[in-house]
């Protein structure tokens, strides 16, 4: 079973979509096995997006993400990366079909509303600098 970390960035916070997007990622069938609001320090928001740390929009990517509080989701299932992709469209709103929750309701390339993993092994990287072990309850879905 594959994990996704999600984060629901500042701007999406703000604006009151924190409930639609989540509900957008469950109506997939992807289960929620973690959930915390949290407002990131630069340090971690430095480790999340390490492999960005020498392109131009580095600094104020770490700006923005520690501007105002996030919300921070882990979820599982088949595929949970691809398919939590999928439904974020591309990084650039503007380039993201509607029916994605980056076409809908992303700003700009900066702020697109949600971060989703881009491969397994990022996810397990990413999962660890938010969660704890006994923050993650992994477990069937029910009906
Ligand atoms: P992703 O979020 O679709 O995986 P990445 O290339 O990993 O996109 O970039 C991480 C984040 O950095 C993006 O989601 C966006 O917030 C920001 N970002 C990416 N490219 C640019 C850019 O060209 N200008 C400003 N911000 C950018
Ligand atoms: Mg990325």
């Amino acid at each position: 079973m594959e994990r996704s970390l999600i984060i629901i960035k500042p701007d999406a916070v703000e604006r009151g979509l924190t409930g639609t997007i989540l509900s957008r990622l469950e109506g997939l069938g992807l289960k929620l096995v973690a959930l915390k609001m949290l407002h990131l320090d630069k340090m971690l928001a430095r480790q999340h997006y390490a492999v960005h740390k020498e392109k131009p929009f580095f600094d104020d990517l770490v700006n923005y993400i520690t501007s105002a509080p996030v919300v921070t989701a882990v979820f599982e299932g088949e595929r949970a990366v691809e398919v939590s992709r999928e439904a974020m469209g591309p990084t650039d709103p503007s380039r993201a079909a509607a029916g994605t929750i980056r076409g809908d309701f992303g700003l700009d390339i900066q702020r697109n509303s949600i971060h989703g993993s881009d491969s397994a092994e990022t996810a397990e990287r990413e999962i660890k600098l938010f969660f704890s072990q006994d923050e993650i309850f992994s477990r069937r879905r029910e009906k």
